[in-house]
């Protein structure tokens, strides 16, 4: 999913009703139409405004030191992966070594999926929560704000989970827990088992 300038924004990998009921349509159009385009479009500009990290890729830009380009890069990248992580409702389930993983790190599928949610319902104001694996090869759950992503930490992100308000407010209104518990079913698992590697 590598990416570089100039810029531009992939398709959702599914129609925009795929993933009803648990995400409606038009917040799938408004998020990735206006949201994802907006990011996209905002760090071509921040480039043109510093073209000696036009060579750069995508993945070494969340760590500028320049906000605008910093924040525009991780809502570019962020999103690509967010959409890749989720597919059709209740088509997924945990494969054998991601389960392992999972058991190994947090005793259970249901303690792993108690600590994410708590990460998610526990980031303040807008950002993302997320498994990754770490350096040492183990996962874990942490969360970041804004377009903060945690590769700058060197950690690999194998699941993330959007908790801005734009990505649930029109159906689920100020209940980020409902989002966050309905989510589980558009998750696919495929796809997090795969970046395991
Ligand atoms: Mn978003």
């Amino acid at each position: 999913m590598s990416k570089s300038y100039p810029y531009s924004l992939d398709s959702l990998p599914y129609a925009y009703d795929a993933l009803e009921p648990v995400i409606d349509k038009e917040t799938m159009e408004i998020h990735h139409d206006k949201h994802h385009q907006a990011y996209t479009d905002n760090l071509n500009k921040a480039m043109e405004a510093n073209a000696e990290l036009q060579s750069k890729s995508l993945e070494e830009l969340l760590g500028s030191n320049l906000p605008a380009v910093k924040n525009n890069a991780g809502g570019v990248w962020n999103h690509d992966f967010f959409w890749a992580s989720m597919t059709t409702p209740d088509t997924g389930h945990i494969g054998e070594a991601l389960m392992g993983e999972l058991e190994k790190a947090f005793g259970s599928v249901e303690e792993f999926m108690a600590k994410f949610e708590a990460a998610a319902l526990g980031r303040f104001g807008s950002g993302w929560a997320w498994l990754v694996k770490n350096k040492t090869g183990s996962l874990e759950i942490l969360s970041t704000a804004n377009q903060d992503n945690p590769m700058v930490d060197g950690v690999t992100p194998l699941l993330a989970i959007d908790v801005w308000e734009h990505a649930y407010y029109l159906k689920y209104k100020n209940k980020r827990a409902d989002y966050v518990k309905a989510w589980w079913g558009v998750v696919n698992w495929d796809k997090v088992e795969e970046r395991l590697g």
